[in-house]
């Protein structure tokens, strides 16, 4: 391939058949993903659904420093500058969760090799897949917090998987977590050296996959953890997050927003350094962002992973109308002078009628619903029509 761009792929032959892989180029930028990079990725995602002679999917990075730092949020952040209604805006973040979804629901086996920075928008693509890889130099994170947003590439969904006060802990403090956190946390299912990755490459080469679906992705599985690291077998608390299980939940088990924000501004001493260092992420976080955060988090528990990404465009439209989303992307991404002027200074400021708006559905949620569902590719249906027309009630 000679023209290079932000996302790759290739067709690795194998028998008669072959596996698809494709990988994500923009190393400049720790592989933020654009609207144009979400496109191509659904594009190639659609053309290689129905063929039969692809086995299945590896996603990677060109580069080990990133598989995605995030969305592309400086370009949002510089659209809400010129205009909070961008029509830029409404396609990148329907582009990004219909992504979200297809990854979600796609009808092959998908292994992603999930080296460096894997956080946001790279999660939510991560998160996805059938077969997940971390490495020791993987680092997660959810730290849209500290820029003024949310969780969202259907956080509320993959966070409250498996020990949902935890989850809810790394999506309220936008803390940094690795390997044996996200493998106990049911956010990846594999750990291997990342220097094994041409030797994995090489092995999926030489197999054959014309088995049948359903035993394509267990030989994955199986070969798969014939390379994973193994955790030391009598120590179940091995990742930071279940060394501090009790802790943690003990401070975030109320319902209440401005509960568990205040148990966690005033925990002193935690006498552990993740923890501490997780917290000074925390405080550096828009407090609108937390209250909101904690509350989104916990009301998405029961949901399925297409309302979650549904709630999530709502959610980020209602972001896109206030005010600490393009702060927070102005003070970390743009100017970069590492000082938010937050709308709320203080979590005892906001009152629930403050939140209450954010909830509200702005979205044509039926439209959208059929949009994440269809494989129309140039969008010709849906275009700029994410909103319910002026004036038109809620539903
Ligand atoms: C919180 C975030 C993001 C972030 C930093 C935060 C985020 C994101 C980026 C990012 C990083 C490198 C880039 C870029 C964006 O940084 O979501 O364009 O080149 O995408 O503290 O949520």
């Amino acid at each position: 391939m000679t023209l290079e761009s932000y996302v790759n792929s290739y067709l690795h032959p194998i028998g008669k058949g072959f596996f698809a892989e494709i990988t994500l180029n923009r190393p400049k930028a720790l592989n933020a993903l654009s609207s144009e990079m979400f496109q191509e990725l659904q594009k190639l995602l659609f053309s290689f659904k129905e063929r039969e002679d692809i086995y299945f999917l590896f996603v990677h990075s060109s580069s080990t420093r990133s598989f995605g730092s995030g969305g592309d949020v400086k370009m949002v952040g510089q659209e809400l500058f010129k205009n909070k209604e961008s029509k830029a805006i409404e396609e990148f973040f329907k582009l990004e969760y219909k992504t979200d979804y297809l990854f979600q629901t796609y009808n092959k086996p998908i292994v992603a090799w999930g080296d460096g920075l894997l956080m946001g928008g790279g999660l939510g693509i991560f998160n996805g897949v059938s077969h997940r890889v971390v490495t020791p130099n993987t680092l997660l994170a959810m730290p849209e917090v500290a820029i003024g947003f949310f969780p969202d590439v259907g956080a509320g969904y993959f966070l409250n998987k498996k020990f949902q006060e935890l989850g809810r802990f790394l999506g309220v403090t936008g803390a940094r977590f690795g390997a044996d956190d996200a493998l106990d946390l049911d956010l990846a299912d594999y750990k291997i050296e990342g220097m094994k990755k041409d030797e994995v490459f090489s092995k999926l080469l030489g197999e054959t996959w014309d088995i049948g679906e359903k035993a394509v992705g267990e030989k994955l599985s199986g070969l798969l953890s014939q390379y994973a690291l193994n955790r030391h077998e009598n120590d179940k608390k091995y990742g930071q997050l279940l060394k501090c299980e009790d802790e943690i939940k003990v401070k975030l088990q109320s319902n209440d927003w401005k509960e568990v924000c205040e148990n966690l501004l005033f925990w002193k001493n935690p006498g552990n350094a993740w923890i501490e260092e997780s917290l000074a992420y925390f405080r550096k976080g828009s407090p609108l962002s937390w209250a909101l955060s904690f509350r989104y988090l916990k009301e998405a528990s029961t949901k399925s992973v297409k309302d979650v990404l549904l709630d999530d465009l709502n959610f980020a439209f209602q972001f896109c109308r206030g005010e600490d989303f393009r702060e927070g992307v102005r003070a970390l991404l743009l100017d970069k002078d590492q000082n938010p002027n937050w709308a709320f200074k203080a979590i005892d400021k906001i009152k629930e009628a403050d939140l209450d708006p954010y909830f509200e559905n702005i979205i044509n949620r039926e439209l959208m619903d059929d949009y994440f569902s269809s494989e129309d590719l140039l969008d010709q249906n849906h275009r700029h029509q994410a909103f319910q027309s002026k004036g038109s009630p809620q539903v």
